[in-house]
Parts: structure tokens; sequence; C-alpha cells
């Protein structure tokens, strides 16, 4: 048997929030992409939950110190069961996996990956598309029901596929820096989403506001979208949601995997050096939430999830970007001012965002 290093605390956990993970992990690269192909693939047929087993592995062979030399090894490590065991025994003997090439060179999967990644197409809409025999955007285009969300992610999908440099994302911060605080001078406001966790390129711009006056924070949303138009920034509105401003029950009932409540904006946002549609997601959040907003999203994705099930499993307690909560009856929410804060009530050691790469 082999030895190795495992940190059983922090290494080799489910639960990917109590270990570091790079953005450009040292070992396992090849085996990591083999297998994010097949997670993807099951993603696109709409199984969930096999996907979600697939990450889990992933996610524990990025954050691996060493690459894996044995199948004995792999299957040590907690979310590897003898199914991706199996596809790292192939990978051990022939360098790849047969499964994930079979997915790549089949012109079903190449469509759906196209479709999918149409803002506002989930995998339903593009298995529809693929089954109307389409098999590319401009054949989508002419489909005669689409949407009118539809239609404009299609319309902005050569821009949106254009990924961001940082510099480039630093431009729209001045931006959006400058039109914010030109309304509010003392609005807070922070980048999240890949760009804070250290990403060279990004899809997306997402942005967390606050204001230390709620009555201000609760409207505004509104006024920066409308300065965002006027100055002809904002070309689109892609989703547009200011929710009822209530007391903490509305603030418990997001659940898994479901969209908070925070005011948002998703905008289309025309960045003036280089005339490219971006999207900037607007997150506006209240003073008291502003913690966990940025700590919800911050991402990533996988992260989020196990912080949550982390919270609820081992501590009874809700995490959600609007609050920390003790589950007893009634349910009471803990005051966090930061985000150090709420990783030292949970119990988690700190991790930075660019280690939050699962
Ligand atoms: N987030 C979440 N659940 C949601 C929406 C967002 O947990 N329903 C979190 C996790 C994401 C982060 O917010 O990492 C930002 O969302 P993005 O979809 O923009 O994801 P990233 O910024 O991580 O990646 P990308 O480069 O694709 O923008
Ligand atoms: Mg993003």
């Amino acid at each position: 048997d082999i030895e190795f290093d495992l940190d059983p605390r922090f290494l080799n956990t489910k639960y990917e929030c109590l270990r570091p993970t790079p953005l450009k992990p040292k070992y396992n690269q090849s085996l990591v992409e083999l297998l994010e192909v097949i997670e993807h693939s099951r993603e696109l047929n709409g199984e969930e939950r096999n996907a979600l087993s697939y990450r889990h592995a992933i996610a524990a062979l990025k954050a691996y110190p060493h690459n894996i030399k044995s199948y004995a090894e792999a299957r040590k490590i907690i979310g590897v069961g003898p199914k991706i065991g199996n596809h790292i025994k192939e990978f051990l003997t022939t360098d790849t996996i047969p499964e994930a090439e079979e997915i790549l060179a089949s012109e079903k999967y190449q469509t759906l990956d196209i479709f999918s990644r149409v803002y506002g197409v989930g995998y339903k809409t593009a298995l529809k598309w693929y089954r109307k025999g389409y098999k590319s955007i401009r054949e989508c285009m002419r489909d005669p029901y689409l949407t009118h969300i539809q239609r404009l992610g299609l319309e902005l999908f050569n821009d949106f596929q254009k990924k961001m440099s940082r510099q480039d994302i630093q431009e729209l911060l001045g931006i959006l820096d400058t039109i914010i605080k030109s309304i509010y001078s003392d609005c807070i406001i922070t980048p999240v989403g890949g760009y804070r966790r250290g990403k060279e390129f990004n899809g997306d711009l997402d942005v967390v506001v606050s204001h230390p006056q709620e009555e201000i924070a609760n409207n505004l949303l509104k006024d920066i979208v409308e300065k965002l138009m006027d100055t002809g920034h904002l070309k689109h509105k892609l989703f547009y949601a200011r929710n009822k401003k209530d007391t903490s029950s509305e603030l418990l009932s997001s659940h898994r995997n479901v969209m908070d409540k925070l005011d948002k904006c998703f905008c289309a946002f025309i960045q003036p050096s280089t005339q490219i549609c971006r999207q900037v997601d607007l997150i506006i959040a209240p003073y008291s939430q502003y913690s966990t907003a940025v700590l919800g999203w911050t991402g990533s994705k996988q992260f989020e999830r196990s912080l949550r099930n982390y919270a609820k499993k081992e501590r009874n307690m809700t995490l959600t970007s609007h609050g920390l909560f003790l589950n007893v009856i009634p349910k009471r929410q803990v005051h966090v001012t930061s985000e150090r804060e709420i990783f030292n009530i949970l119990g988690i050691p700190w991790v930075e965002p660019e280690m939050r790469n699962c």
C-alpha cells in the first residue's frame, strides 16, 4: 500500500469547504479534465445526482497533494467509489478514459454543450433544440417558439462567449464605481464570483453592492439600473428581481440551489473599450446581510454547496446569502459582520477566496 499524507480532517472529507483548493492544481490535471467531461455530460443529460458524485470526486482530486498512482490509493479518497475508481484505473493504464473520449467525440455532446452555454438555456431547452435537429446557434435563432430571453441569449451568444481578462473586469469595475458612487458616495462595491477567486478569465462579472443605510440599500437597485440605462452602459436587463422587504421568515426560505431573494439585476453591459457586450450580475445586499451575501456569491458553486451542507448537518445551522441561523424553534439569527466571523462560528478553518476553487 502506498503511504500518503492526507490530513483526515481537512483533506479527506466529503466537505470541500474544509480544505483549500487552488485554481490550478499541481497534480492529477489531465485525470480531472477527463472526469469533468463525464460530469458535464451527466449534467447535460439531466442526471444531476450522478453529476454531483463526479463533482465530489473531482474536487477531492483537485485538492490532492500528489499524483494518484494506484487504484487502491484512489479508493481511499472519500467520494471515489468503484465506478470512478475504475475510470481512474483506466486512466492509470491507458492515459485516458474511454468513456470521456466517446463523449467528446459524440455530436450530441458537442451540440448540447454549445446550446447550454446560451444565457437562460438549461439542459432541457438544449435537448429540445437538439431533438428538433438544430446543429448551430444560427439554426436555433430560426426556431419560431423562442422566448424573449432565449432570443436575447442567442443574439448575445458571440459576445458572452468571449472571456474577460482581469483588465477587462477592472475597466467595468471602474465604471460601476464611478456611477454607483455618483448616486450615493458611501456605497460599498465588492467584486465576487470567479474574479474574486483569482480566475484569469471570466465569463461574467458578479458584484455585491451595499450601503450602510437600510432604506437606501432597499431602493438601490432601481437607482443604479436607471443610471446605467441613462449613461448607455446597460444594453439589456437579462433578469431583474426586486423582492419585498420582509421579516426574518423570508430570509430563511431560500433553499439549497435556489436563487436567494436579494435584489438583483443581470445586465448585458457594453464595455466601452471593446464595444463587447458583457454579462454583469449586480446583487444588492442590505448592510446586515452584506457578509453572507459576499460569501454566498464568491463561490465556487461546489464550495457554497458544501458550506451550507456543513452548517446544516454538522452545526444544526442554516447558511444563506441572507444570514446565518440557528435551527432551533423558533429559528434564531446569528449576527455576523465578516466572512471570517462566519467561518469562526461554523468552526471551519479560514479559506482564502483564491482557495475556494473546488
Ligand atoms: N452562486 C450560488 N448559487 C446561485 C448563484 C450563485 O452559489 N444560485 C454563487 C456561486 C458562484 C457565484 O455565486 O460561484 C457566482 O456565480 P457565477 O455563475 O457567476 O459563477 P462563477 O463566477 O464562479 O463562474 P463564472 O466564471 O462562470 O462566472
Ligand atoms: Mg461569475
